[in-house]
């Protein structure tokens, strides 16, 4: 069996994935996509229609999509953690990998792309929008996440895979603030987390690149 995974340390996407390959400790080749690496960029172009990452080549059959790569890696690889459990629970872990990735990863994406943009195609109410949206998220995240120490109870699921990259750079854009204290101490959890401190500490170096600025902590 042969793994190549392509994304890079600073991508909130592949740092879901880092969490659930190092966690289980899944040998895999790790394909940069980054200047010195052009031709990980062209393999990835040749799979993924819009260039997305991160991409897992599994003996050369491409799996796109976080989720669903974590998926194939729990069926295809397993290691000592399961991602999505069976039954209830897991209908839970799945909906709540979709409410992280859709409500705040992509509302988190919305201002930072929109600084990338040329001057003159700025959204300034597209921006607005998703970023009172993170808010909504938040609160809503705040009054439902349970009790346990994770996302989705007591054990670490791929519910935390999203939660971790998700929360650690919303809270760059729209701090979650002392009145939210369930979702800060989620965020302060997953950040202990050593697989999700080592995500953290891999991108640390990039954060210069970071079109909002990165804050002066975590
Ligand atoms: N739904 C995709 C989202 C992937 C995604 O948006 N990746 C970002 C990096 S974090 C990307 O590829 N950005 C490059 C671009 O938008 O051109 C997933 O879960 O894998």
């Amino acid at each position: 069996m042969s793994l190549d995974f392509f994304g890079h340390p600073f991508s909130s996407y592949t740092q879901k994935v880092l969490i659930a390959l190092w966690a289980d400790e899944t040998p895999f080749a790790y394909r940069m996509l980054d200047q010195e690496h052009p031709d990980n960029f062209e393999e990835l172009k040749r799979h993924s229609p819009f260039a997305l990452f991160p991409m897992l080549l599994d003996d050369g059959r491409p799996v796109i999509e976080s989720t669903v790569i974590i998926e194939h890696l729990q069926a295809q690889h397993p290691g000592k953690n399961r991602w999505i459990p069976d039954g209830e629970l897991g209908r839970r872990v799945r909906f709540l990998d979709r409410f992280f990735d859709l409500h705040v990863m992509s509302n988190m994406q919305v201002p930072v792309a929109d600084k990338l943009r040329p001057e003159g195609a700025r959204d300034d109410f597209g921006v607005a929008r998703a970023r009172e949206r993170l808010h909504v998220a938040y609160d809503w995240l705040e009054k439902n996440l349970g009790d346990g120490p994770w996302a989705a109870g007591e054990v670490f699921t791929l519910a935390d895979c999203a939660a971790a990259p998700s929360l650690f750079y919303a809270d760059w854009i729209e701090p979650i603030g002392p009145g939210r204290p369930r979702l800060l101490a989620l965020r302060e959890r997953l950040l202990a987390h050593p697989v999700v401190a080592r995500t953290v500490d891999e991108g640390r170096p990039y954060r210069s690149l970071f079109p909002l600025g990165a804050p002066d902590r975590d």
